[in-house]
């Protein structure tokens, strides 16, 4: 399949649907016959980061060193699917500039924190809360959110099929794929 590779950057709160969206829109990119590579917590904060905390520091470094390796998957010709909170709008402007402009797009993925800790899947905004996970996001931690993405989902009001539609018709509108 001949398309130019792009970054879908998504961003948002743990628990906001990130990685479940990425995960289900890869497949249908890998359907299209577009090779494509999820990069998140499993195989970035176990593997090439495992020395990174969740400090602010360690956290801009994570963000760093991720946006280097999806320019590599980039020039490579992959399109690259990142699932990170990415909370510093600085860091994700520095991204940007990384990956470059016009082959980085934003998706702020949007859920009220009152929902996220609903979901709560990993129990970790209950640990959170008692005290046993410093820093963590939305609650000891700030989440700037994006002021201009690409594209903003609401996974309180969209399922996640709902959610992939958006973002490949999106794509599809800029002939990206
Ligand atoms: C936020 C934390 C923390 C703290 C562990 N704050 O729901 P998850 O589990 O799977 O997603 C969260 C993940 C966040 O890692 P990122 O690399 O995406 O964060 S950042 O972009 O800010 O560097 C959560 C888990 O790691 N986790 N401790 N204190 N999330």
């Amino acid at each position: 399949n001949n398309h130019s590779s792009f970054v879908l950057w998504f961003t948002g709160l743990s628990g906001s649907g990130k990685s479940t969206i990425a995960n289900v829109l890869a497949k249908e990119l890998y359907d299209r016959n577009i090779r494509n590579y999820v990069l998140d917590g499993d195989n970035i904060r176990n593997g090439l980061n495992r020395d990174l905390s969740f400090s602010d520091e360690d956290r801009t470094e994570n963000i760093r060193r991720i946006s280097e390796v999806s320019k590599l998957f980039v020039e490579n010709g992959t399109v690259v699917l990142t699932a990170f909170i990415s909370p510093f709008l600085q860091d994700r402007e520095k991204a940007k500039a990384i990956v470059s402009e016009e082959e980085f797009i934003e998706i702020f993925v949007s859920c009220p924190i009152e929902e996220c800790e609903k979901r709560d899947p990993k129990g970790l905004y209950g640990k959170a809360r008692k005290g046993e996970i410093p820093d963590f996001t939305g609650i000891d931690s700030p989440y700037e959110e994006p002021i201009s993405p690409a594209l903003t989902i609401h996974t309180n009001e969209q399922s996640v099929t709902e959610s992939v539609v958006v973002i490949l018709n999106y794509l599809k509108n800029r002939k990206l794929i």
